[in-house]
């Protein structure tokens, strides 16, 4: 093959790929969900447990392990208070996640951005993502939190 034929051909196979896969390595595809923050103490398994469960929905998740004191003095400056406090709090892309929240409701209040400072699913029951040890079942709520600490069932588990 000649050169200038090969280089022809190099030339027309690079005008053809799309722009985008030119950059794809440098910038997250478009939709992509934003990366999770969580702060949890080493041995909580069940905490690893529902980072699983947010990798396997498509987030990105990282984790720092905290004492439970520094735990407490993260969670009351991210306002969050006793009555929707958990085993772990996390961040996400401005938010503030408390506790075995199912993915699909983080990625709900993702999309329609309620004025509030996060979304809980306080304590932790069972059955929650994270929590399905057993097999046993628990209803429970997950709630939007505002400074102060009141609540409003933002999605229903029963
Ligand atoms: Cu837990």
């Amino acid at each position: 093959m000649h050169r200038r034929t090969f280089l022809a051909r190099t030339l027309a196979v690079v005008a053809a790929a799309p722009v985008t896969s030119l950059f794809a390595q440098s910038k997250p595809a478009a939709g992509a969900l934003p990366a999770v923050m969580v702060y949890k103490s080493a041995t909580c398994g069940c905490c690893s447990k529902w980072m699983e469960h947010m990798r396997g929905a498509g987030f990105t998740v990282d984790h720092k392990d905290v004492s439970d004191a520094q735990l407490t003095a993260l969670s009351m400056q991210s306002g969050v208070t006793d009555n929707v406090a958990s085993c772990h709090t996390a961040h996400v892309d401005g938010y503030t996640v408390v506790g075995h929240v199912p993915a699909d409701d983080v990625k709900k209040m993702l999309k329609e951005k309620p004025k509030v400072l996060g979304i809980a699913v306080p304590g932790m029951p069972m059955g929650s993502p994270g929590m399905e040890q057993g097999g046993m079942k628990q209803p429970y709520d997950t709630v939007t939190f505002v400074k102060g600490g009141k609540t409003a069932v933002y999605v229903s588990h029963r």
